[in-house]
């Protein structure tokens, strides 16, 4: 069977690269709808011999449409879906609007592609630090039982949108041409400061909760991690905003309840769907996110047993973040959902 579908959010970072992982993993369509902003609503997309017409988001866009891929913002998912829902149409939603739901599965297919039964029309895909970080420990989460990560980030400007990109763009040749670089987004364009990322980091990513000292970022991962793996996963992260344009990187160090065998580790990482072990320290082998622009693996370096703990490890993992991260997962959830005989 081909599906009717949409694409909420079509003309932004994430959208863009779900159209592109429709065609390139052969979701079956029918159709496929475009819907932005008024801004966009006109603009023509042409790709892979289509022509699309991108259309305003309204509450009668649904009308028809089978499945929906929504990557426009939280505020967007929590204004227009119940409209989409009452259309009959399942949806697979990119943003942090309805993750922690009860009702709604939170799902990275090769962790926990068995939640999905429990849908109510709206399936979440989780935040891409999260997504990554849970697709590289599932299989040794699995074998030795993991209790605690402590993790930090080197995020990308995507990973703020289009905006963010153009920021990174901008500011450097600022810096270049020996100007004061001007910061108009980042960390957080909601927030009260904005600081420059051309040649810099910011240990910042969306806002604080000034109750804990966490960012909204580190307590994605906290929560989200849990609800994933279903179990009471102790997580310290720490999420930072690198002036890299497209690609997140994670170090990660986990401890676990049973002894880690080192050679049961590279067997299940190199073993392991959506991951490329990618470690070979005598060649100076290891993941890099230039290295691996446009593609839907988390791979996975540095991998090492930690010099004091027989129940501890260190590793490294860096991923497409509009990929793995959002895009892939999103049309992988809808593939998983097809296999699994829920969307017929
Ligand atoms: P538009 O390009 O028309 O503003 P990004 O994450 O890269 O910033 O992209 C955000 C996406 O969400 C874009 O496709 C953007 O469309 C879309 N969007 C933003 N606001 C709205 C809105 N009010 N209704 C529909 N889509 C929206
Ligand atoms: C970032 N992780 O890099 C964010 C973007 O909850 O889906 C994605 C936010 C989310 O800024």
């Amino acid at each position: 069977k081909k599906f009717k579908i949409a694409i909420v959010g079509a003309t932004g970072a994430v959208g863009r690269e779900m159209l592109r992982c429709v065609f390139q993993f052969n979701f079956p369509f029918e159709s496929i709808k475009l819907l932005a902003s008024a801004r966009s609503a006109g603009k023509e997309i042409e790709f892979e011999g289509h022509k699309f017409v991108v259309e305003e988001l309204t509450e009668n866009s649904f009308e028809g449409v089978e499945v929906a891929f929504w990557s426009a913002g939280g505020s967007i998912s929590e204004k227009y879906m119940k409209y989409a829902v009452e259309a009959g149409c399942v949806n697979i939603d990119n943003t942090s609007h309805f993750r922690m739901d009860p009702n709604v599965p939170l799902v990275v297919p090769e962790v926990n592609g068995e939640a999905l039964v429990n849908h109510h029309g709206i399936i979440s895909c989780p935040n891409c630090t999260t997504i990554m970080m849970c697709s590289a420990l599932t299989r040794l989460n699995d074998e030795f039982d993991i209790e605690r990560i402590v993790v930090s980030t080197y995020q990308a400007v995507s990973g703020a949108g289009v905006a963010g990109m153009e920021e990174l763009y901008r500011q450097s040749q600022e810096v270049l041409d020996g100007k004061e670089p001007v910061a108009k987004t980042l960390p957080c364009a909601g927030d009260k400061k904005h600081f420059p990322i051309a040649f810099n980091c910011i240990p910042q990513v969306d806002k604080f909760d000034l109750s804990n000292g966490y960012s909204k970022e580190e307590m994605k991962m906290v929560n989200e991690t849990k609800k994933i793996f279903n179990k009471d996963i102790e997580v310290n992260a720490t999420c930072v905003r690198v002036p890299v344009l497209r690609g997140h990187s994670e170090s990660i160090y986990i401890e676990t309840k049973k002894t880690i065998d080192m050679d049961k580790v590279f067997e299940l990482l190199g073993n392991s769907t959506g991951i490329d072990l990618c470690d070979d320290l005598a060649n100076q082998v290891y993941p890099m996110p230039t290295s691996f622009i446009g593609d839907e693996l988390t791979h996975v370096g540095r991998v090492r047993k930690d010099l004091y703990k027989d129940n501890a490890l260190s590793l490294w993992i860096t991923g497409d973040q509009l990929m793995k991260g959002a895009a892939y997962n999103s049309v992988d959830i809808g593939l998983k959902m097809i296999e699994l005989g829920l969307l017929k």
